[in-house]
């Protein structure tokens, strides 16, 4: 692990607008860490292709009239858990590091977006929310074509197709949304234990789904995860288990400024981007995604200073 507030090599958005660790609300935190994919391998360049993409994203926010990168202070933590260079790094290694550093930026008073790298991420960061909210229990609201609740996929519990199950596990309330491809033990499981989970075949046909949705989330407190194949293929085809029939880009950004506004969001990551060569739609999509859910925050939380 690098030294927390060395120069980052590839700030979000770009020099000119990044602030420092001690006056920025939120911190972007790469985790460059692939060991498990199962299908179309390349999620490690995920995050570092979201920062390249993210200094082609205009400051300028039309939606919400504002310079949100400007305001905003964001700064750009250097990589933890990066498997890039060939290092082989260990699910145990991985869970560690990624816990202990997302627990000293919530110390710090941060609102971190962790940017993947591979889905099984997810349940260290959620690990690492439930220690700061000991007794509060929060939501964690799962972006996804998949539902990611197996107990074990290719002899590993820490498999990014079984990341909602370690968390189902911590005994968190979860509710998933986009989900169009699950096996049948995790069918299973979702009535067993009555999981709330709105399928894509459903809210393609239902104009009601973000109210739905929203009020079927019972705790003030919210930690969002983004699999980017919860969106559409044809939006972001750089995924690694790219499923058609997946979410627009107004419903999702539509629910996540809906969440930010009515509940408390504590954390965000946002996974799986795997690189297509010669394209930059699938990362230009998700760096603007990420500048939309920093810009729904400070409007929500009041961040903006005019
Ligand atoms: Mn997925």
């Amino acid at each position: 692990m690098l030294a927390e507030n060395s120069t980052c090599v590839l700030p979000f958005l770009g020099f000119e607008v990044a602030a420092t660790y001690e006056t920025a609300r939120v911190v972007i935190l790469p985790i460059p860490y692939e060991a498990t994919t199962t299908y179309r391998r390349g999620c490690k360049h995920g995050s570092y292709a979201i920062l390249e993409a993210s200094h082609q994203v205009e400051y300028y926010d039309e939606e919400i009239d504002k310079e949100t990168g400007l305001e905003v202070g964001i700064y750009t933590h250097d990589p933890i858990a990066d498997t890039r260079e060939g290092r082989s790094v260990s699910s145990e290694e991985m869970l560690q590091v990624t816990e202990e550093t997302v627990s000293k930026l919530i110390a710090d008073g941060k609102f971190v977006i962790a940017l993947g790298g591979e889905h099984s991420i997810t349940a260290p960061i959620v690990e690492a929310y439930r220690t700061a909210n000991r007794n509060e229990p929060f939501t964690v609201v799962q972006i996804d074509a998949h539902g990611d609740l197996r107990n074990e996929y290719e002899g590993s519990i820490y498999n990014h197709a079984c990341v909602m199950r370690r968390v189902v596990d911590m005994g968190l309330p979860t509710v998933q949304i986009g989900i169009r491809a699950i096996c049948k033990e995790e069918a299973d499981l979702i009535k067993e234990k009555q999981l709330t989970v709105f399928r894509a075949r459903e809210i393609a046909h239902n104009p009601n789904w973000i109210d739905q949705a929203l009020s079927a989330i019972q705790t003030e407190k919210i930690f969002v995860t983004i699999d980017l194949d919860g969106l559409d293929p044809t939006l972001i085809p750089g995924v690694g288990t790219p499923e058609p029939g997946g979410l627009n880009w107004y419903a999702l950004s539509t629910f996540l400024r809906r969440l930010c506004a009515d509940y408390n969001v504590i954390g965000c990551d946002v996974m799986e981007l795997a690189p297509i060569v010669d394209s930059v739609v699938s990362q230009f999509t998700a760096a603007k995604l990420v500048y939309k859910i920093i810009g729904y925050q400070a409007l929500a939380k009041g961040w903006f200073k005019t």
